[in-house]
């Protein structure tokens, strides 16, 4: 079944679930496996590799062996079956989070590196085959080219997949031997149906909307549940998870950069934020920095004033139009607030995420300096307990607890204490397992005082073999050296001041 009418209604929707319904329980519903096996991956080894790694010239020889690794961690870590990854060329509007471009072709891009037109009418097949694993890329784009691009030998033509997928099918009920010279990709697909589970990993959304017109890559799911009803789906993410949760060489290179952009661009727009400048045109600073690095946006800057300036509107944003909503507003910053920002780089698509606070005027008064320090207590804390082993769960009540013993500020604290962060600002990984080395995450509290100051820190932590790297400590979170920053002139003072309109020069 394709997509609904733009024009869904609540009746159509349940009539669109039930027909679902339906279809899932004739054909065979997407089933969970067994769990992935483990595979190799050695934090110390790939922290040695990033610190090496130069993210601004990378060597293609490097990078081709980087997602080779990473392909091959699939191989071992894929319990039965094969894996088919779709590249995706268009996100669905989202409910929860905010639009990142492309982010629903992360994990094809994970595994093969490429990304925008390289990516376009793409597919990943994975087979670990025990006899010889076998990778195979379908691309619309230039086999030779592509082929050069990602150094994986098999690169086939797109239309070869439907031939390459019907000859499976035909052949995997009664495995015949007698093909496997003529057809090697396709035999190999039989062969591992007929030896064990008949299931195919396939990529579905991340950021399902269930009332829009379905993904593309549904039909082709579709047809080869209709034509093969015991084949099972299963969801690719139960075996890219645990993989995309331990980040490799190129992983930590790249959030190091990340962060150390965003903490240039929250440099420059906290010194420039001052009565007679907006929230949105520090927003804009912080967005020029980042892309004068060469990164791009993890996701919609947020730059607010707190106590919140009379003439900011809070509007409540409509469910499916957090993509279009700014997060900052032209506003006046006014004398005696706080400038809250909530931002982050992301270099080569891997994204950090950085919550810093600063006085517009330049010093904290005496009651602002202790709700900070609340705050900043509280972070400090929380870092301090990251590890292997450690837990989220703890960690989020050790927040609620120093927030309630500071001052009774838990009452306010209304988020969880952090996330996940990587190719996806909320990035993929199991929050209920404890800590490991090689995870990367934001952690992220503060005091929100109602109708007052709003004093919230987030910051960028990896663990570990011995405990966390505390990767973005060298943004101002100190209060006197936030109070130092604020009292050194951002560059962009001098355009900052400039006339507007701009004199026309003759
Ligand atoms: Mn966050």
């Amino acid at each position: 079944m394709r997509g609904l009418s733009p024009r869904f209604t609540p009746a159509a929707g349940l009539l669109f679930l039930a027909t679902l319904t339906s279809v899932a329980s004739a054909q065979g519903a997407k089933t969970s496996g067994p769990a992935p096996k483990p595979f190799s991956y050695n934090y110390t080894v790939e922290t040695k590799a990033a610190a090496a790694m130069d993210v601004s010239h990378l060597d293609p020889v490097q990078m081709r062996a980087i997602y080779a690794a990473r392909r091959k961690r699939v191989l071992e870590s894929m319990p039965e079956g094969a894996m088919l990854i779709f590249s995706v060329d268009e996100n669905q509007p989202r409910h929860l989070e905010y639009q990142v471009p492309q982010s629903e072709n992360h994990d094809f891009e994970f595994l093969t590196g490429l990304a925008g037109l390289d990516s376009y009418d793409s597919a990943l097949l994975i087979i670990p085959a025990e006899d010889g694993p076998r990778v195979v890329l379908y691309t619309s784009g230039n086999p030779e080219a592509i082929k050069v691009a990602t150094g994986i030998e098999d690169v086939r033509a797109y239309a070869k997949m439907e031939e390459d997928f019907s000859i499976a099918i035909t052949t995997y009920r009664d495995w015949r031997i007698t093909q496997i010279r003529r057809w090697p990709v396709p035999a190999a697909l039989a062969k591992q149906w007929s030896s064990g589970a008949r299931a195919l990993y396939v990529n579905y959304p991340r950021f399902p909307r269930l009332g829009q017109p379905e993904p593309t890559r549904f039909a082709f799911f579709a047809t080869l549940q209709h034509y093969s009803p015991a084949l099972q789906l299963r969801d690719s993410a139960e075996v890219m998870d645990p993989i995309r949760e331990l980040h490799d060489a190129y992983d930590l290179a790249c959030l190091r950069r990340a962060v150390q952009i965003t903490g240039d661009g929250i440099v420059e727009g906290m010194r420039l934020a001052r009565p007679g400048l907006t929230e949105s045109q520090i927003m804009e600073v912080l967005d020029f920095v980042y892309r004068y690095h060469g990164a791009t946006l993890g996701f919609p800057t947020e730059a607010q004033e707190t106590p919140i300036p009379p003439q900011r509107v809070i509007r409540q944003v409509p469910e499916g139009y957090i993509a279009f909503v700014s997060r900052s507003a032209d506003v006046p910053i006014v004398a005696g607030g706080v400038m809250h920002v909530d931002t982050g780089a992301s270099f080569l698509d891997h994204s950090s995420d950085i919550q810093r606070i600063a006085p517009v005027d330049g010093h904290f008064t005496p009651e602002q300096r202790k709700v900070y320090e609340a705050a900043l207590k509280v972070q400090k804390s929380v870092i301090e307990a990251i590890k292997p082993g450690a837990k989220w769960w703890d960690l989020h009540n050790l927040a609620v607890k120093i927030l309630h013993d500071e001052g009774g500020y838990d009452q306010y604290y209304k988020y969880g204490i952090g996330h996940f962060v990587g190719m996806e600002v909320h990035d993929e990984g199991d929050y209920e397992k404890p800590m490991l080395p090689g995870m990367a995450m934001a952690i992220e509290q503060g005091v929100v005082l109602p109708g007052g100051v709003h004093m919230q820190l987030e910051d960028n932590v990896i663990v570990t073999e011995t405990g966390h790297d505390w990767v973005s400590q060298s943004i101002p979170i100190e209060p006197d050296d936030v109070e130092k920053m604020m009292q050194t002139s951002s560059s962009f003072v001098g355009f900052a001041s400039k006339p507007w309109p701009p004199a026309v020069v003759k």
